[in-house]
């Protein structure tokens, strides 16, 4: 084997340097040394580029043996936003794709709002610049954003209790409050529930923040495990994190009662717990911002302090605009300056600050009294536009299936998800026989069907959960 150890004062000999050597085919390793930077290429068979830039701004393209990258591996595709990608690669005239949760009009065309379009252009008329935002996002979002998960007249608004920071959507809203409960609460855990929406568990596992699982789904009654979760609950070490879904659980559909929020609350009070929401469907749950948000509501009004990270991608229709907030409501006006500060310390190396745009539409609809009132209706047509679609799937099923099941479960359900009790198998199925893309944990998202996909629906349903174990 044949070595090479050459250094060079510029980026143009040692590309042609490398070029000779591996015309002549005798290249195997080379060794060089420009300014401070070392760099060992292995192995034969010089054909991949590689960038490299040294201390001095000098970039470099040279052929290099073999990748640096070996040693990464394939990382599996996405069990949720994976779906779209092979539902895209589908030809079938058939093909559903009820796999990630994003509300489609009847024709099952992507939706956006009228209030967004004239929210838009009222931000055109106006000229708004693309100035960078405040680390903690732009104000007047901020406000809106809190008032309308907490009510305008929450006295924890008045106090100035609230520490407020827009984030990249929920997704990044959750990641940024990982990293606060991971630098500020290293010996805490997080309670997430059994099952729950698959990222939470890449987000802690990323942020560091170890995590365990609550009793939530029982599978014999399709329902929720309250005792389950309940005795999971008090059993944490005090002072755990509980991360609850503020409404429209996903993937069950699934949520408590308001009797039961009461004995949720008192036993995370009694266990110096602190709450902390995933609001990811406010308005989209019952039509009504006010009505899911009263989980969170009702925390607050017992003076708990809490974390609520919220979203727009759905009741807004802003998925691409990555528009959310987290929220914590501290104990005190002194406490939640503090809080915010140190989010805002968190935020500035991940991302500086976030965008603009979906702020603006939040706030400029919110803002707008006529606006805001369009809104609202808006999100009870798409809400009432789910649950016409989740009764005809019922209809359908039950009219269908000859063998005396109960699909009730499925009206029972609640927000944009059916999770319908289908296995790994019969799911795939569902694929790969009726080009029924949806996650392999038996999740559909109904704002993905329209009422004229039903009835195919219901016998691809019937066809997987009667034939296939
Ligand atoms: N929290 C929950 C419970 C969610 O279901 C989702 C989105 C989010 C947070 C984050 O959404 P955002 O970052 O867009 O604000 N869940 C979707 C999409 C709709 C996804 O997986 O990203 C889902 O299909 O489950």
């Amino acid at each position: 084997m044949a070595s090479a150890m050459f250094s060079m004062a510029s980026a143009k000999s040692f590309t042609s340097s490398v070029a000779r050597a591996n015309y002549q085919g005798k290249l195997c390793s080379a060794n060089f040394d420009v300014s401070s930077i070392n760099h060992t290429f292995k192995k034969k068979n010089v054909n991949t580029l590689y960038r490299a830039q040294n201390s001095g701004g000098v970039t470099m393209t040279v052929a290099v043996n073999v990748s640096r990258f070996e040693g990464v591996t394939m990382a599996p595709p996405d069990p949720i936003l994976g779906v779209s990608e092979a539902f895209k690669a589908d030809t079938n005239s058939m093909k559903l794709n009820l796999g990630v949760g994003a509300y489609r009009t009847e024709e099952l065309q992507p939706y956006v709002l009228n209030v967004v379009k004239k929210a838009e252009n009222l931000m055109l008329e106006r000229g708004d610049n693309k100035e960078y935002l405040p680390i903690e996002g732009l104000a007047a979002f901020n406000r809106a954003t809190a008032e309308l998960l907490l009510g305008a007249d929450n006295p924890v608004i008045k106090q100035e209790r609230v520490a407020t920071v827009q984030g990249l959507s929920g997704t990044g809203s959750l990641r940024l409050a990982a990293a606060f409960i991971q630098r500020y609460f290293p010996d805490a855990k997080v309670l997430i529930s059994s099952p729950t929406w698959g990222n939470h568990k890449n987000i802690f596992n990323d942020a560091r923040v170890p995590w365990s699982e609550y009793r939530y789904y029982d599978p014999k009654t399709v329902g929720l495990d309250f005792d389950g979760m309940i005795s999971d609950i008090k059993a944490a070490p005090n002072g755990s994190f509980v991360l609850l879904h503020g409404c429209a659980h996903n993937p069950t559909g699934i949520d408590p009662t308001s009797e039961q929020w009461e004995i949720i609350a008192d036993v995370i009070q009694e266990k110096n717990h602190i709450p902390f929401f995933d609001v990811a469907y406010q308005g989209f749950a019952s039509g009504s911002l006010d009505e899911d948000a009263s989980s969170v509501r009702l925390f607050v009004s017992r003076g708990m302090e809490l974390f609520v990270a919220q979203s727009y991608s759905k009741n807004l229709g802003l998925y691409a605009e990555r528009i959310g907030a987290v929220n914590v409501i501290c104990s005190s006006s002194d406490a939640a300056a503090r809080v915010k500060s140190q989010l805002k310390r968190l935020a500035r190396p991940m991302y500086s600050n976030p965008p603009v745009h979906g702020a603006r539409i939040v706030a400029n609809v919110v803002g707008d009294p006529a606006l805001f009132s369009e809104w609202k209706s808006e999100m009870e047509f798409m809400a009432g536009r789910i649950k016409s679609v989740r009764k005809r799937l019922f209809e359908n099923l039950s009219q269908k299936d000859k063998s005396g099941k109960d699909w009730s479960f499925i009206l029972k359900q609640i927000g944009m998800f059916s999770f319908t009790g289908l296995n790994k198998a019969q799911s795939d199925n569902m694929t790969n026989k009726w080009h029924v893309y949806m996650t392999k944990d038996g999740r559909i998202s109904l704002a993905g069907l329209s009422l004229s996909k039903c009835e195919y629906l219901a016998d691809a349903i019937i066809d997987s959960y009667h034939n296939v174990n």
